[in-house]
């Protein structure tokens, strides 16, 4: 209640009324809450209003405030994971509903593409895997690691005011720096897409000093950025709003306008890159566009136009 109306005045007889329970029960429970770091005033006949709440992730603090229909309404979070990912593929083959989200505080084993690592230190950043079950054929599911990455950058704006670019096909930069980055799996049979996992790891508070020294040049976080802290509960809340607005958009539209939107996000485009592709091949050239599936076409220096379905991008 005191989330719902942050700021506001919540009177001690609303809270019992709803409750059920005394006012000595509601102010021993305020007490705790103020332990645990929530910032709460208490002022007679006025009641209890909550000024300011920590960086704690739990279900509850990222379902209160949470604006969508379907995306979070099973949260699973946990304080310490191998990675999320795992959980959530375990999930789905258990028939985890779509938008289901696993969140954890921490991964000891976070992974990135192919098998990288994924640096995912303990109460500092937002890891996390979404899963969906979305009714399409298999060559419609590259675009959504696109959609991803653009659901992400507007959430990040809408949260703090920054303005971040993308670096094909799943990378969130600032400045040349890597803030967030997102792995999409997918379990399938036959020709049937059964489910897409959707990881996305972010870092939010994370001090420099707490970068292992192979990633001090290239990551940074919103923390090293603005030289503030923010709540990542409410980071996760615009993460999944905007998610789930694209997620619609592009069941019922189609990839057009998400893909103007990557577009105008991108720093790849018009560039000249080096495309690195998982087999060893390297294409060079200048990034021309991506086409409706979400693959990258390059034109090559020989002259030809490479369609890039996955490969590391070097600008
Ligand atoms: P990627 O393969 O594009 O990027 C991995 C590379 O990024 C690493 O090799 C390293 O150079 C660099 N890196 C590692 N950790 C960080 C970090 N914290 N910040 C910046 N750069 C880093 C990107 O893969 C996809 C990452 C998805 C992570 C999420 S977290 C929730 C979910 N669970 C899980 O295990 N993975 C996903």
């Amino acid at each position: 209640m005191l989330l719902k109306n942050m700021n506001a005045f919540v009177s001690g007889q609303a809270i019992c009324d709803r409750l059920g329970c005394s006012r000595t029960a509601v102010w021993k429970h305020i007490q705790e809450l103020q332990k645990e770091g929530y910032i709460i005033e208490s002022v007679p006949r006025r009641g209890y209003r909550l000024v300011q709440r920590p960086d704690r992730l739990s279900e509850a603090e990222i379902k209160a405030g949470l604006k969508c229909q379907v995306f979070g309404r099973t949260i699973i979070y946990k304080e310490s994971v191998v990675s999320t990912q795992k959980i959530a593929h375990f999930l789905a083959e258990d028939g985890a509903e779509e938008g289901t989200l696993v969140v954890s505080d921490e991964q000891t084993g976070g992974r990135g593409r192919l098998g990288r690592i994924w640096h995912s230190p303990k109460g500092s950043g937002i890891w996390m895997s979404l899963i969906l079950r979305p009714a399409l054929p298999f060559h419609r599911t590259p675009p959504l690691t696109l959609m991803a990455a653009v659901a992400v950058v507007r959430a990040i704006h809408a949260a703090t005011g920054l303005r971040c670019a993308i670096k094909w096909p799943n990378d969130v930069l600032y400045e040349g720096k890597k803030l967030v980055g997102i792995l999409t799996e997918m379990q399938a049979e036959e020709n049937r897409v059964r489910a897409v996992i959707i990881g996305i790891g972010m870092n939010v508070n994370t001090p420099s000093d707490a970068f292992p020294e192979e990633l001090k040049e290239t990551a940074t976080s919103l923390k090293i950025i603005t030289g503030k802290a923010y709540a990542r509960a409410e980071l996760i809340q615009a993460i999944l709003f905007e998610l789930e607005s694209l997620y619609h958009l592009y069941l019922t539209e189609g990839f057009r306008a998400i893909k103007l939107m990557w577009e105008s996000y991108s720093t790849s485009l018009g560039k000249r890159i080096r495309a690195r592709t998982a087999h060893g091949d390297v294409v060079t050239g200048v990034a021309k566009g991506i086409t409706d599936d979400g693959v990258l076409l390059v034109e090559g220096d020989d002259g030809r136009v490479h369609p890039i379905y996955s490969a590391d991008i070097d600008l």
